[in-house]
C-alpha cells in the first residue's frame, strides 16, 4: 500500500495569506511519521514547482483574483495527479488553499474515469465553494473550487490544454456546510447538489449522514476522493485557519467522519486545504488535521469491529 504525499503551496486564492506554510507544517506535526506506522510505504515528492510553465493566452475574468497564477498551480497540478493516481497510490495532497482541488480533483478524476469508475468527492468544508466569477462577492478563487469542478462556467480556459474531467453535480458531497452565499445557494438548489450542512448533522448524526455518502459511492461502483478543508473543524479545535466559522464539527464527529471513511474502503485521495501555521496556536490544528488523517488510514481505537461494520 502506498501513499504519495505532495505540497502545494498556494495561498493566493484567500484572502488571508500564509496557507503556503502549511505544507510544512503538516509534515512538521508528523503526518509521514504517522502514515509510516499504520504500514504504508509513503513517499515524499516534496512540494509541486510551478516555474516554468508559461502564462495562457485566455482573457482572465475580471471578477477572479489572481487568475493567472492559479491557472499555472491548476494546469501543473492536474497534470501531476493524473500521473500519480495512474501508479496506483493514493496521493495525499498538502495545501495550500483549497484552489489546490481544482487541480488535484481533475487530474485523479480524468484517471478514474478513463477507468471506467466515477469519481465522488467529499468536500468536508464550513463553505460550499461553489461559487463561479459570476456569483462571487468576494473574488476569491478558493470559493469557486467546487463549482469549477462541476463545470460551472466562467473558469473554462484555466486548465489550457490539459483535459477537463467530467465531475457531475451528483458526484460532489458537500459535508459540514454552513457559510454559504446568496447566489451560491441558489446555484446548489438549482443544480441539486447533495448537501449535508450543520442543521442536518445536528439533527441526524454525523454517523448516519456519512454512511448514507458511503452507500451512494458503493451502490454506483465509484471510489472516493477527500477534500478536507480545516475550517471543517469548530474553530475552536481548528484555530490555525483564515476563514473560520463557528459551528463546525467537533472532535469526535471529525475522527468519527474519518474511521468510517476508512471502514468503507473507497477512499482513494485526499486534499488537507486552508490550514494557515500563522494563524495556528503552537501547531494545534496541523497537529489536529494529521491526528484526523490518522483515523482516515486506519488508526483505531481497538481492533474490534464497530457495530456497523460487523453488520456488513
Ligand atoms: C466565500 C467564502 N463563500 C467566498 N469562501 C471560502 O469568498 O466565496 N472561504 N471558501 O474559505
Ligand atoms: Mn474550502
Ligand atoms: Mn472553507
Ligand atoms: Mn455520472
Amino acid at each position: 500500500k502506498k501513499i504519495a504525499i505532495l505540497g502545494a503551496p498556494i495561498d493566493i486564492g484567500a484572502s488571508q495569506r500564509g496557507t503556503l506554510m502549511g505544507p510544512a507544517a503538516l509534515r512538521t506535526a508528523g503526518l509521514l511519521t504517522l502514515l509510516d506506522g499504520l504500514g504504508f510505504e509513503v513517499n515524499d515528492y516534496g512540494d509541486i514547482a510551478i516555474g516554468d510553465v508559461a502564462d495562457l493566452a485566455d482573457p482572465p475574468p475580471d471578477t477572479a483574483r489572481h487568475y493567472r497564477e492559479i491557472q499555472r498551480w491548476s494546469r501543473a497540478l492536474s497534470a501531476r495527479s493524473y500521473e500519480l493516481a495512474r501508479s496506483g497510490a493514493i496521493p495525499i495532497y498538502l495545501g495550500g488553499d483549497h484552489t489546490l482541488s481544482m487541480g488535484s480533483v481533475n487530474g485523479i478524476a480524468r484517471h478514474w474515469h478513463e477507468s471506467g469508475r466515477e469519481l465522488f468527492v467529499l468536500w468536508l468544508d464550513a463553505h460550499a465553494d461553489y461559487n463561479t466569477p459570476a456569483t462571487t462577492i468576494s473574488g476569491n478563487m478558493h470559493g469557486m473550487s467546487a463549482a469549477f469542478l462541476c463545470g460551472e462556467p466562467g473558469l473554462d480556459g484555466l486548465l489550457g490544454g490539459e483535459p477537463r474531467a467530467p465531475i457531475e453535480p451528483d458526484q460532489l458531497e458537500l459535508f459540514g456546510t454552513r457559510s454559504i452565499d446568496k447566489l451560491e445557494k441558489d446555484l446548489l438548489r438549482e443544480r441539486r447538489i447533495s448537501v449535508a450542512d450543520m442543521r442536518q448533522i445536528d439533527e441526524f448524526g454525523v454517523g448516519v449522514l456519512i454512511r448514507r455518502v458511503i452507500d451512494k459511492v458503493k451502490a454506483r461502483g465509484g471510489v472516493l476522493h477527500v477534500s478536507f478543508d480545516v475550517d471543517f473543524l469548530d474553530p475552536s479545535l481548528a484555530p490555525g485557519v483564515g476563514t473560520t466559522v463557528p459551528g463546525g464539527a467537533t472532535y469526535r464527529e471529525a475522527h468519527l467522519v474519518m474511521e468510517m471513511l476508512h471502514d468503507s474502503g473507497l477512499v482513494r485521495s485526499v486534499d488537507i486545504v486552508e490550514l494557515n501555521p500563522f494563524l495556528d496556536e503552537r501547531g494545534r490544528t496541523a497537529r489536529t488535521a494529521v491526528e484526523l488523517i490518522g483515523s482516515l488510514f486506519g488508526q483505531q481505537i481497538t481492533d474490534r469491529p464497530t457495530p456497523s461494520n460487523a453488520i456488513e
